[in-house]
């Protein structure tokens, strides 16, 4: 199976990246082909700074390798440096009706954030996305919850162009984990842990212990003070419950069983040192990959060129399909 995923580089990765996106993806390179990307092109879409951008992206990169994805169990790259990305996309504007774009829940939503900055890209990043995925015939997408929505998008692109054109593309589908697919934010436990919302309320992936002692510890929780699941009435220990949940691997209904008359201080100060060990691996591989910046950027050098191969495989097969020169 060919697999592929992105992930912007607008920031340090969080627990909700990690548990709803990479952490599948470490799972998944044992078995399958898998190309990972990181999608600088879709980073232009919201305001950021030319001057950061370039360290930003080997950061990803970093955090990437750091989380465990191996270089040689899977392809890494840059989008920017496989052009054809930028290329497919265009073709692609032309299949895609706007109104699918104009409903795209993710766009509503970011041009709320940005009120000033609502531009060509921010409604057509689906297409960049679609282009992403379509490029290597890609069977399934492992994506967190919220981008669901442009992977079914990406079919629809498939489907569509598959139907004008002849078989062309694989037609993907999206990869949703059963648990951690959504994340909230410790301070506002109804919006998603996000790397640009409030980072209070965003655990990162290399965080130092002391930040995640204060993050744990000054989360929002409910009213009461059972440890109970029930997103819906008690967002904030659910959400909790959950992340314990997940790296214990304990089941939640055992949690609940193990804290029942604990209160909910006993129950964050558990949860604080089961993260700080958890991520202590984390911490201590990027710390050793951010001093060999050489090794990194010869990872992502070998990736753009493997990628290459396979987008120019497919990128001729369009061109020929839709009338265009080779
Ligand atoms: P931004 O704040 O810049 O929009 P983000 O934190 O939402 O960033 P992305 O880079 O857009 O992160 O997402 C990378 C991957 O992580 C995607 O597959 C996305 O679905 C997943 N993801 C992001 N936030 C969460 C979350 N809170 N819970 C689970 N998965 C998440
Ligand atoms: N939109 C995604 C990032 C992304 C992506 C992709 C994910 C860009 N291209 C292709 C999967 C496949 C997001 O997480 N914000």
């Amino acid at each position: 199976m060919r697999v592929f995923s992105g992930i912007r580089p607008t920031g340090d990765l969080h627990i909700g990246n990690y548990l709803g996106a990479i952490k599948q993806w470490i799972e998944l390179q044992n078995e399958n082909e898998c190309v990972f990307c990181i999608v600088d092109l879709h980073a232009l879409v919201t305001p950021w700074d030319p001057k950061t951008l370039q360290k930003n992206i080997l950061e990803t990169a970093v955090a990437y390798l750091g989380a465990g994805l191996d270089p040689e169990k899977c392809i890494l790259f840059i989008q920017s440096q496989v052009k054809e990305h930028s290329e497919l996309n265009w073709l692609l504007n032309n299949i895609c009706p706007m109104g699918e774009l104009l409903r795209m829940t993710q766009y509503k939503e970011k041009s709320k954030q940005y009120k000033n900055n609502i531009n060509m890209g921010l409604l057509d990043y689906p297409v960049l996305m679609s282009a992403d995925i379509l490029l290597y015939q890609t069977n399934a997408v492992p994506v967190g919850e919220d981008q669901k929505q442009h992977v079914e998008l990406t079919r629809t692109i498939a489907k569509k162009f598959n139907g004008k054109f002849g078989q062309t593309f694989v037609e993907p589908k999206a990869m949703i984990a059963k648990s951690g697919a959504r994340i909230m934010s410790l301070q506002e436990p109804k919006k998603k842990m996000s790397k640009t919302g409030n980072p209070k309320g965003c655990i990162g992936l290399f965080d130092e212990p002391n930040d995640i002692k204060k993050k744990v510890m000054s989360a929002v929780t409910d009213t009461g003070k059972t440890i109970k699941y029930s997103p819906k009435t008690k967002p904030g220990i659910s959400n909790l419950l959950t992340i314990y949940s997940l790296f214990s691997e304990i089941p939640i209904k055992e949690l609940e069983k193990e804290f029942a008359n604990k209160g909910y201080g006993a129950f964050k100060k558990a949860l604080t040192e089961l993260l700080i060990l958890k991520l202590e691996p984390f911490r201590k591989k990027r710390k050793e990959l951010l001093k060999r910046e050489v090794y990194t950027a010869e990872i992502l050098n070998q990736g753009a060129k493997k990628a290459q191969a396979i987008a120019a495989s497919t990128m001729q097969k369009v061109k020929k399909k839709m009338g265009l020169p080779d």
